[in-house]
């Protein structure tokens, strides 16, 4: 993006005023005062003790002493990036909001990625959901979509919250596992919290191991409500679907990474932005009119329930790009704060009764993370359209408020700041009529826990259905009580008969009785398979060494540049590499500072006078990314190299002496993704 384009940005210039360039500037205090020494403290005499008097290092110590902040309960590894929204067509129909009326338009957003149950130091490509959090810097005030990966939740009810989150969270007598569902507790909580099938089937998928940020969905879960500038209401919910396509790990592969980079995701993120090849998302919505509420065989106000895309379309109205990094992670990422209560005019509620306890957690759980109730002044949560109201003082209070009034009504400064009619865009809450008596009770049209659960089984294809197996039998083969586990098993009877029965074999339990679930329906937009599938950003290792063919290895290097694709040189050592016609190309990483799991794909050359422990590298490189179903190309030495290995006739392996042909076909086996056929053909 030009410098100019981001000076458009709203968001962008107003956080202009805050940023504050340190590099070959004087060193001064906090109060300014220039420091003429930051090495030594104050002593009575070179080798005597500090003095008290020493104002320098009191203030730099105390500060150091009160970096910290307390962490998010949940969502506490995060990583974000700076974007804008443009809508394709004006939404009018369904919603008076102004960001969704003008193509052309660009609203200023900041969206915040997230895994859910590792604390903030904790490794990125773990088995969990991701929180995908956009905050949209609307005209009419700050607009919060704070959803997930995963389109369901574990729980119906708000109230269970702090429940399902002790369950999850490391166990508290020994604070392990960090950042992992397969333990006693969780499972313990799934079984005797039986409306956690649906989100605990998504959550044992390959969803929960996205390849990257950039690779996955994002869900508003809860059913919204649009509402027109005539006050009609739409049921509505919310989606994001990336335009690279859906794509995931292989579970060996997303641990081995979690310790060759635990950074994983961010990094990811980061270089693609600094690289230009910003993360686009389309948002969609699934729109249901009033009158429809009661037409399903499920209850749209239960967030463990999806709206099947077959039945209610999506609707794609915009696109969402990342464009610019953070400049400092603690200063936004840290300190923003979202909450699904934070609305604009044409957005409004349901009673889904886990969104109304949202509509209390979270600005509840800033108050405490971000000291005080002034943490909307903060740069980054700063809306962009002017904010005046009767609010003062507090911790960390930055706005100078003039005047004598803050209350009202008053007459003093004219009854002002003063409300506004909703046909000048005062925010409306949307008139439903209700009625009922005060119960704590759960519909009866929540109950179903396991149809949809069933139809999520259904809609997979066969090699994601065996990992869904395979995520079961290594989550509960952690599970140390016998009964917990015997319970998830029978639990999961209810949804899939097949899958029970597998994964209680595996683990040692009592094979599941009865018939199994008798839903029959699928619907082909959960698999993963049906995702777009395009070669774009894919980081592909190219193994060579001195001695390779320059002039053919380029043509195939060139033709994976112009797909979009991110060919990365691993040599024995750092610097040129010389080819057989002199040209040199430079090793971008050595065996030692990468490994096979870092990479989507692998570009086998070679080179002259290769020494064993290149070719054994080469070797274990290629094997486990071929374990791991990734494309394997090769050319020149490297062919005679995978006849070695005996995967030369396997799926997604290409080779080739003409280059132009076996470019062409190496991308697409790339685009592939990953190649199952390995695993069940
Ligand atoms: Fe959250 N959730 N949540 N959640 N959630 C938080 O707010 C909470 C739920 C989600 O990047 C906390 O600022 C309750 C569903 C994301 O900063 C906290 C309930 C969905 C993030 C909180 C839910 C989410 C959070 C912790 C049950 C998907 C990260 C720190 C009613 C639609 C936001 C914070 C970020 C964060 C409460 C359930 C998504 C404690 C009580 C469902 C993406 O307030």
């Amino acid at each position: 993006m030009s410098e100019d384009q981001k000076s458009k940005n709203l968001k962008d210039d107003q956080l202009k005023q805050f940023r504050v360039e340190d590099e070959g500037k004087e060193l001064t205090t906090n109060q300014g005062l220039k420091v003429s020494e930051d090495e030594f403290s104050l002593k009575a005499g070179e080798r005597g003790p500090t003095i008290m008097e020493d104002f320098h290092f009191r203030e730099k110590m105390t500060h150091f002493d009160h970096e910290r902040i307390p962490e998010r309960i949940v969502h506490a590894r995060g990583f974000a990036a700076h974007g804008e929204f443009e809508v394709y067509e004006s939404m009018k129909k369904y919603t008076k909001a102004g960001f969704l009326q003008d193509p052309g338009k660009k609203t200023p957003t900041f969206v915040r990625f997230s895994t859910v149950a590792g604390s903030r130091g904790s490794a990125e490509t773990v088995r969990d959901a991701r929180g995908f959090s956009t905050k949209f810097y609307t005209e009419e005030g700050n607009y919060d979509l704070v959803g997930n990966n995963i389109p369901v939740f574990f729980i119906q009810d708000a109230i269970k919250f702090p429940d399902l989150v002790h369950a999850l969270k490391p166990e508290p007598h020994n604070e392990m596992p960090q950042a992992a569902s397969a333990h006693d507790t969780f499972w313990d909580f799934v079984a005797n919290n039986q409306e956690s099938a649906h989100m605990v089937m998504w959550a044992m998928s390959d969803r929960a191991i996205p390849r990257s940020f950039r690779m996955m969905e994002g869900f508003g879960v809860h059913t919204f409500r649009f509402v027109n500038e005539e006050g009609k209401a739409h049921f509505v919910k919310f989606h994001w679907k990336p335009v690279l396509g859906t794509h995931s790990l292989v579970w060996d592969e997303a641990q081995k990474i979690n310790g060759k980079d635990p950074d994983f995701h961010r990094r990811d993120l980061w270089e693609s932005i600094e690289n230009d090849d910003y993360p686009e998302y389309e948002l969609g919505v699934q729109l249901l009119a009033e009158e429809d509420e009661f037409a399903f065989d499920f209850d749209i106000l239960d967030a463990t329930k999806l709206w099947p895309e077959e039945d209610i379309p999506v609707k794609i109205i915009g696109k969402l790009t990342l464009n610019r990094n953070v400049d400092n992670v603690f200063a936004e990422t840290e300190q923003v704060a979202f909450h699904p209560g934070h609305v604009v005019p044409g957005i409004d509620f349901s009673n889904d009764p886990l969104l109304q306890g949202r509509l209390f957690s979270y600005t509840d759980t800033q108050l405490l993370r971000l000291g005080g109730p002034n943490f909307h002044e903060l740069p980054i949560n700063r809306p962009v359209c002017p904010f005046h109201n009767n609010q003062r003082d507090g911790f960390g209070r930055q706005t100078i408020n003039k005047g004598q009034v803050s209350y009202h009504k008053n007459s003093l400064a004219r009854n002002t700041p003063m409300p506004v009619d909703p046909s000048q865009g005062g925010y409306e809450h949307y008139q439903e009529k209700m009625e009922g008596r005060k119960v704590r009770k759960r519909s009866d049209s929540f109950k179903d826990h396991f149809s949809q659960a069933t139809l999520f089984w259904n809609s997979m294809s066969k090699p994601e259905k065996e990992h869904i197996k395979e995520a079961f039998s290594f989550e509960l083969g952690k599970v140390k009580n016998e009964s917990v586990r015997q319970q998830v098993v029978d639990m999961f009877a209810n949804v899939s008969l097949e899958l029970a029965t597998t994964f209680a074999e595996a683990i040692g339990a009592t094979p599941p009785q009865g018939e199994g679930s008798k839903v029959t329906k699928s619907s082909p937009a959960l698999s993963q398979e049906n995702t777009k599938k395009k070669p774009d950003t894919r980081k592909v290792g190219v193994i060579m060494a001195d001695g390779f063919d320059d002039k053919e290895v380029k043509v195939v290097m060139d033709k994976l540049k112009s797909e979009g694709m991110q060919p990365e040189i691993i040599s024995s050592k750092l610097g040129m590499i010389k080819g057989s016609e002199g040209n040199e190309l430079e090793a971008d990483h050595t065996f030692l500072t990468c490994d096979s799991v870092l990479f989507d794909a692998f570009y086998v050359v070679g080179g002259k006078d290769i020494s064993k422990k290149f070719k054994r590298e080469t070797t274990y490189f290629i094997e486990e990314a071929f374990d791991h179903f990734k494309p394997i190309g090769a050319t020149h030495d490297g062919v005679e190299w995978l006849k070695d290995l005996a995967i030369m006739e396997s799926p997604g392996v290409v080779s080739g002496k003409d280059m132009d042909k076996f470019a062409t076909e190496f991308v697409k086996a790339v685009s592939a993704h990953r190649h199952w056929e390995r695993e069940i053909g």
